[in-house]
């Protein structure tokens, strides 16, 4: 686990430099939008009409401190190349910064965009200001994280496109794995994301379920970490003091997975079962040595790739799915051979 505590040690500086390449400067055409057009040069006959101006999208997620935003900024720089659109990538500074990515929708929308993709951390607190945005007629298409259809509605948003997974069946396979494997009485323990996150909630009733159909399973502790790797080694060594033998845990994804196996190594605890969720680079190596059961390939860079294709779909006046799932892949040690 050297790379891990490496991992933790370089995750300070990785969220400088990733931040700053990350979110360049707006490029001139997003400023263009400000300009009042009645003070634009008349055509001449040689300069004839304006070629149409690429659009500018905006990819907002939650926090590079977390790879997983990592792989889907390549996704959505991967449909900017393709796409031929201006994109401009912003983060906050933590997985619980929700009021930070709220001021950063709320500036996208002031600077002129023409469409924003937004992985909400939370999934009501960002309503507002995404109600802002479409009274603004900045198009809004929802990746990762679902905002709350039912609130949105009723605060009078249209309704918003939505690209991600099966967040309650993908997390039940990977808790499945591990129910699968006990076959005496175990305690077992979930690690929960943001509670105010829909996925978060999701990922907790599909191991719920999982963990259900197992009767030698007993589930002791359901608690949040905040989806952070400090918070899960801190809660998971609470959890553990309080009960010692707990033998299964799920965790909803792989940061907090990262953190337990911190734990379980510097207890020399290799008699526990953990499984989670995000196929990070060093989740799956975890797999591999066998430290980690398994985890669940959600396709982030397809996501952001998928988000920003809608988003210019939609500004072409095309009409969108309400939803769209993509695959989840159960990742194990025998599925990696
Ligand atoms: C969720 C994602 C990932 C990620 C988490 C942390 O929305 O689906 O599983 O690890 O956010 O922000």
């Amino acid at each position: 686990m050297t790379s891990l505590k490496a991992l933790l040690a370089a995750s300070a500086t990785a969220l400088l430099l990733l931040t700053a390449c990350s979110s360049p400067p707006a490029p001139a055409s997003s400023m263009d939008l400000l300009a009042d057009p009645s003070a634009a040069p008349a055509a001449t006959a040689e300069t004839a009409a304006p070629a149409a101006r690429a659009p500018t999208v905006a990819l907002v997620m939650k926090t590079l401190t977390n790879p997983f935003f990592v792989e889907m900024e390549k996704g959505a720089r991967q449909a900017e190349k393709d796409l031929g659109i201006n994109l401009i990538v912003k983060t906050a500074a933590e997985e619980t910064s929700i009021e930070q990515q709220i001021e950063i929708v709320g500036n996208l929308i002031d600077d002129g965009v023409d469409a924003i993709v937004l992985a909400p951390a939370d999934s009501t607190g960002l309503i507002p200001v995404v109600k802002r945005a479409q009274d603004n007629g900045v198009v809004v298409i929802n990746i990762d994280n679902p905002l709350d259809a039912k609130i949105a509605a009723q605060r009078g948003l249209a309704p918003i496109p939505f690209i991600s997974v099966d967040n309650e069946q993908g997390a039940y396979t990977s808790a499945k794995f591990l129910s699968d494997q006990v076959s005496a009485p175990v305690e077992a323990v979930i690690l929960e994301g943001i509670r105010t996150a829909q996925n978060a909630n999701d990922r907790k009733h599909g191991a719920e379920r999982a963990f259900g159909e197992n009767a030698l399973i007993k589930i002791v502790a359901e608690e949040t970490a905040n989806w952070k790797i400090d918070e899960a080694h801190a809660v998971i060594s609470k959890i553990f003091s309080r009960h010692p033998n707990v033998k299964v845990v799920f965790a909803a994804n792989d940061m907090m997975a990262l953190g337990v196996l911190k734990y379980l190594e510097e207890t020399g605890r290799n008699d526990v079962l953990v499984a989670s969720y995000d196929a990070l680079e060093e989740a799956v190596a975890a797999v591999k040595t066998g430290e980690l059961q398994a985890t669940v390939d959600q396709q982030a860079a397809q996501q952001g790739y998928m988000g920003v294709e809608s988003a210019l779909k939609a500004l072409h006046g095309d009409e969108l799915p309400v939803l769209t799932l993509v695959d989840t892949k159960l990742i194990t040690a025998a599925a990696l051979k």
